[in-house]
This record gives structure tokens, C-alpha cells and sequence, in this order.
């Protein structure tokens, strides 16, 4: 006989991230995916979204009393303003001058200014300090990524016990890319004070174990779960994904609308490839740009027959790296244009702007190629994306970077090592020769486990560890 369903009362789940997406009035749609599956996540159970609010007041106004609330069907909003000094230094500084380039393996670039590490404590011991007041003793505390590493840490100093779990959004480097850290130990330290702390991939949480054990003396059992300082810190894999049906759907409609008609107009027979990234030096825009040129000239019957489309908004502009980037691809992309357009054809569309995520699975949907390139990525959402907007009668093909997350999960994609210039043109050459039924092969290995394993499922794996 069948026991009667004893359901415990569920929890209340208390989300912090850097930023919060806050409802605005009248408008849906427009938000990312963690947005739309966090949100999900508050609505059903209850539940507050606690972040900084976007703005930056002068340093002598002083710091801002108690965070600033808001309710929104089952969810309070829960915002902190920054000073100015403070957004400079916790996050233009460490959080994208020091964890940011070192955490994606670029050493070159990284900045370890002890003024942005004590910036970087100092607004986590505010959020801290700005968060506990209004915490309740069986609350469910779930902490995104590098912006907030300490905070477990110092919620624990004052007092609160609650379950406590992080996932990092970005890789979590090697061992000995790891030690150039200055205070890394520290910065490991404080992360043994969650209860659950969750990677992208078995890689990256392999990593993290191994620098426990190596660096920390920490012991790890066959569950991958940690014993250092006195705490039980469990580990654990959970790769992020995308609202697969929703995107599908949208990228359907979108197809039919008349701004993708202009953009196949302007195709016309040609065969597109498409790039969408932030504009990152992460994400390998700068080989991208030169991949294609090889494949130019590899392989010249492509001239005039393909156009590549790279939507790049830009993206921490106050950077000074990134502005450097912007600089580097203009320069990339106007020198190609240069060498190779023809009085009625230009080789690449470079568009530094966002569109709406409605236009961009239209954008997908109407390439031949996906082209997702970066050098290091925590998992790279736009992977996911552009195999959920194809259309399953005519799918394109997705050429995708060994090092993003996603490559462990999309293995119908050419994978490739995008320091290889000649082996990603290779791949771009075979993507755009694949015949119908191995892109539909490829597509439907794909898009079987975006449909399993889709932005949902992520977060209840994610909270069902955690609340175990
Ligand atoms: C971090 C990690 C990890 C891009 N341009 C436009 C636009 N986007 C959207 C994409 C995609 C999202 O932004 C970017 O996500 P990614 O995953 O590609 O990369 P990051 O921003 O670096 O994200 C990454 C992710 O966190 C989640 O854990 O996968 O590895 O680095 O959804 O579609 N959206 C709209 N207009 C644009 O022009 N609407």
C-alpha cells in the first residue's frame, strides 16, 4: 500500500546575485534565463531576491541605512546602492580586474591591486551586514557567483546558520593558474563556508577539489564531499541551461516576422554564420575573426557565397581591457573587410549592439553555422541557444570551442580548439558542407538533451542538493 505523501513545508529560498532583475511594470520577455528560472524558483516556494540595485550614489552621502524592499507577487526584491568608490573597486575591480582574467586563464591581463581586494570585502561585509536582519532561521540561501565568493563567510561571522549553497558561474581555473591569486587561500577559505558549492562542469569542481587537497591538506570523500577548516562542504556538477522550449517557440515566430525576412533578403543564397557574444576577451572574438579569415583563403569559393554575422554588445566598458578589445576588433574586422569585400559583397557584419532575445533566436535560426569560439567559458549559453532556435526540418550546425562548458554536454557540434586557426576553418569548411540528414543527426542528439536537461531542471537539481 502506497504511504500518504508526507510533504515537508518548502522552504524559503533567499537568492543573492551581484545584480537583481527586477520586475519592471508591464514588460515580460525580455529577461535572460537565470532571471526566468530563479524567478520561477521565488514564485513557487516564496522568496526574496537580495542585490546590489544597479546605482551608485557619491561616497560622503554614506551608506545607505538598510537595503531597499519591494514586493512583487510571492517575491520581495531586496536592493543595496553602492558608492561610487565601492562599484569602482568590488566590482570593476576585483570582481573583472582580478578574479574575472584570471579565472578565464588570462594571467596577462589580471590585476591584483589590494585596493580592489579590500573594495571586494568591504561590499561583501555590507550585503552581509545589510542581508541578516531579514533572514529567518530555516531560510534557504542560494549565492551566485565570483562577485560574492566571501559572503557565506561573513554571514557565518554574525551568526547566521542557515544552509548556505554557491554556484559559480564562470571555470574554476587550475591549480597552479590558481596560485598567481594573491590571496587565494583566503578566497578558498571563505568558500568552505558554504554548505554546497556547485560548478558548471566535473572539470572545473575537479579543479576546485584539487586545490582543496593540495593546498589546504583538505580530505574529499567519494561523494566529493570536502572536510577543511572543521566544515563538511559538499561539491557538485550542475551544468546551466536555457529555457529550451520558450526559445524554440520564439525563434518559430520570429522567423516569420519581417525584420528576419529583411535579414534573408539581404542573405539572399548566401550561407550565413553567426556569432553573438558580450563583448569579452573571454569568448575568442579576436581567432574567431581570423579563423574566418583563413577560411577565406583556405578555401576561396567561399568568397562572395557566405556572410558572417557577429552581434557583439559591449559590455564593462569602464575596463580598461575592454575598451582595448573594442579597439582590436574594429581594427580585425575592417582589415578583413578591407582585404576581401567585393563591390556587391562584405565578408562580415560586426554589430557592436544588443537585440531583443526574441530577434537573436530569429538571427539563429536563419544561420547555417553557429559559431561559438571562446578561449575559456564557464559554460556559454549562446551554444545552447542557437541549437534550441533551429528549425528541425533544416537545422544548421553548431561549431563549438572545446574549452566552453557546453562541450560537455553538446557533442553533436564540431568541436574544435580555437587556438587552432586552421582546424576551426576546417570545421567552418565542413559545417557549411554537412548534408541534411547528419545537421538533422546532429541536431536531434542536441536538442533531446536541452529537453531534458533545460533551465529547470538545472535549478531543481541545483536546490534539491541543497536542501538534502
Ligand atoms: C556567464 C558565464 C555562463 C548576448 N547578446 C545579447 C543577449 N545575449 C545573451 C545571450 C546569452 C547571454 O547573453 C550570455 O550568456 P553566456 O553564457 O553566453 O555568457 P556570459 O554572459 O559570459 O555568462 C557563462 C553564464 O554566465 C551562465 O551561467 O554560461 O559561461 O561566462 O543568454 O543570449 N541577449 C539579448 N540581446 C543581445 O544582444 N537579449
Amino acid at each position: 500500500t502506497p504511504r500518504p505523501a508526507v510533504t515537508a513545508p518548502k522552504r524559503r529560498l533567499v537568492v543573492v546575485s551581484n545584480r537583481v532583475a527586477v520586475p519592471r511594470h508591464g514588460r515580460t520577455g525580455g529577461e535572460g534565463g537565470l532571471a526566468v528560472g530563479v524567478k520561477a524558483a521565488l514564485e513557487e516556494s516564496g522568496g526574496m531576491w537580495f542585490g546590489w540595485s544597479g546605482k551608485t550614489v557619491e561616497h560622503d552621502v554614506g551608506e545607505p541605512e538598510a537595503a531597499g524592499l519591494f514586493e512583487a507577487g510571492k517575491t520581495t526584491y531586496a536592493m543595496v546602492d553602492l558608492t561610487r568608490r565601492d562599484y569602482e573597486e568590488y566590482y570593476n575591480g576585483f570582481a573583472n580586474r582580478s578574479i574575472w582574467p584570471l579565472f578565464h586563464y588570462r594571467l596577462d591581463l589580471a590585476d591584483f591591486n589590494r585596493r580592489y581586494l579590500a573594495g571586494y570585502q568591504r561590499v561583501n561585509a555590507l550585503f552581509a551586514r545589510r542581508l541578516a536582519p531579514l533572514l529567518r532561521d530555516d531560510d534557504l540561501l542560494w549565492i551566485h557567483d565570483y562577485h560574492l565568493i566571501p559572503m557565506a563567510d561573513q554571514l557565518r561571522h554574525m551568526g547566521c546558520r542557515q544552509t548556505m549553497g554557491f554556484f559559480l558561474h564562470i571555470p574554476w581555473p587550475a591549480l597552479e593558474v590558481l596560485l598567481a591569486l594573491p590571496n587565494h587561500r583566503a578566497l578558498v577559505q571563505s568558500l568552505c563556508a558554504y554548505d554546497l558549492v556547485g560548478f558548471q562542469t566535473e572539470d572545473y569542481r575537479r579543479a576546485f577539489v584539487d586545490y582543496c587537497q593540495r593546498e589546504l591538506g583538505a580530505t574529499v570523500d567519494a561523494e566529493g564531499t570536502l572536510e577543511a577548516f572543521g566544515r563538511r562542504v559538499r561539491t557538485g556538477t550542475f551544468p546551466i541551461s536555457i529555457d529550451t522550449q520558450s526559445l524554440a517557440e520564439a525563434a518559430e515566430e520570429a522567423a516569420g516576422s519581417r525584420q528576419i525576412h529583411r535579414l534573408r533578403d539581404s542573405v539572399r543564397n548566401r550561407d550565413l554564420i553567426i556569432g553573438v557574444d558580450r563583448l569579452d576577451y573571454s569568448k575568442g572574438l579576436l581567432v574567431r575573426v581570423q579563423a574566418y579569415e583563413h577560411l577565406l583563403r583556405a578555401y576561396p569559393a567561399n568568397r562572395g557565397r557566405v556572410v558572417m554575422l557577429q552581434i557583439a554588445p559591449p559590455s564593462r566598458m569602464e575596463v580598461p581591457e575592454y575598451m582595448q578589445l573594442r579597439h582590436e576588433m574594429e581594427a580585425a574586422c575592417g582589415h578583413l573587410n578591407g582585404a576581401f569585400a567585393e563591390f556587391d559583397w562584405t565578408p562580415v557584419r560586426y554589430l557592436n549592439k544588443g537585440f531583443s532575445r526574441r530577434m537573436l533566436a530569429g538571427f539563429y535560426r536563419t544561420a547555417r553555422v553557429g559559431l561559438v569560439t571562446p578561449l575559456r567559458d564557464g559554460m556559454n549559453l549562446v551554444a545552447k541557444e542557437y541549437v534550441a532556435s533551429q528549425n528541425p526540418e533544416d537545422p544548421g550546425v553548431l561549431v563549438l570551442s572545446r574549452f566552453a562548458g557546453a562541450a560537455r554536454e553538446l557533442d553533436g557540434a564540431l568541436i574544435v580548439n580555437p587556438y587552432d586557426l586552421e582546424a576551426t576553418a576546417e570545421a567552418m569548411q565542413m559545417a557549411l558542407a554537412l548534408d541534411l540528414e547528419e545537421r538533422k543527426d546532429r541536431y536531434r542528439t542536441m536538442i533531446d538533451r536541452l529537453r531534458s536537461h533545460d533551465i529547470d531542471r538545472w535549478r531543481e537539481d541545483y536546490l534539491s542538493a541543497l536542501a538534502a
